[in-house]
């Protein structure tokens, strides 16, 4: 898979050099472009930002800048003259549906295991970390008529930029890659992959501050220990997500 990244803090994502994600780029599963949305201005002070029409608070992220940085991963607009006339064609269009651009916004639909499924399936996700009080909205439209845009949110709270929740969503789906975690098995058996949260693990020593390992879990009854699993992960999603138990009846609240 590929994956690249639009932002004002590159040095952000120096992080995925390590571990599990790290290896994964450096066996080629996952290759990784962080790009600077400030190489792609052309005034003297590299400007992204500028007041909002209409007045208010904050500042909001030029939309040239995006569509400079943009176009240069997913290749020009195709309806544009230049392009026409080049004849461009957008490199990983053939193949497939071309790449998916993801912007996070709390106003986004939520992330969860079954999206982080469906985008480890892809194989190109452009991600574009905001800023300030967000992105000039026609940069969402004008991608929207050229191809596949999603708004992602992972939950409902509000950080200062996207790069935080791209981290987040990259490590849910990365892992997600045949290859990338070593024991498929763990992936199965995690938390949410079945819709329940996980059981409680436990290593040695048996006792430990007075508290004892669940003694069914010593007993080497593999029957038992399969039982008193699920037992717990019913019992604990019951008691801590019940909606993930009865979705329907929740669900509405979130997006
Ligand atoms: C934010 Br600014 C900005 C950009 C993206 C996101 S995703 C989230 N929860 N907050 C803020």
């Amino acid at each position: 898979m590929r994956i690249d990244i639009v932002t004002i803090f590159p040095e952000f994502f120096d992080v995925l050099d390590l571990s599990l994600l790290g290896k994964a780029r450096q066996s080629g599963l996952i290759e990784l472009g962080v790009h600077n949305l400030r190489d792609h201005t052309h005034d003297r002070h590299h400007s992204v930002d500028d007041t909002p029409y209409g007045g208010g608070a904050g500042m909001v992220m030029k939309p040239e800048p995006w569509g400079d940085a943009l176009d240069a991963i997913l290749g020009a607009d195709p309806a544009s003259a230049e392009s026409v006339a080049a004849e461009t064609s957008i490199a990983d269009s053939a193949a497939d549906d071309g790449p998916i651009l993801i912007f996070p916004s709390p106003a986004g639909d939520q992330f969860t295991q079954a999206m982080a499924r469906e985008l480890s399936l892809e194989r190109h996700l452009v991600f574009g970390c905001g800023r300030y009080e967000g992105i000039d909205e026609r940069v969402v439209d004008h991608y929207s008529q050229r191809g596949r845009v999603r708004l992602v949110s992972l939950g409902d709270y509000v950080l200062n930029g996207g790069e935080v929740a791209v981290m987040a969503m990259i490590e849910a789906i990365g892992r997600l890659i045949p290859g990338v975690v070593g024991n498929p098995a763990s992936l199965i058996e995690e938390s949410h992959e079945d819709g329940l949260l996980e059981y409680p693990s436990y290593t040695k020593p048996a006792n430990w501050r007075g508290l004892d390992v669940p003694p069914v879990l010593r007993s080497g009854d593999h029957g038992a220990i399969s039982i008193w699993r699920h037992e717990q992960q019913i019992e604990r999603t019951q008691r801590v997500r019940p909606d993930l138990l009865a979705p329907s009846a929740t669900s509405e609240r979130q997006g």
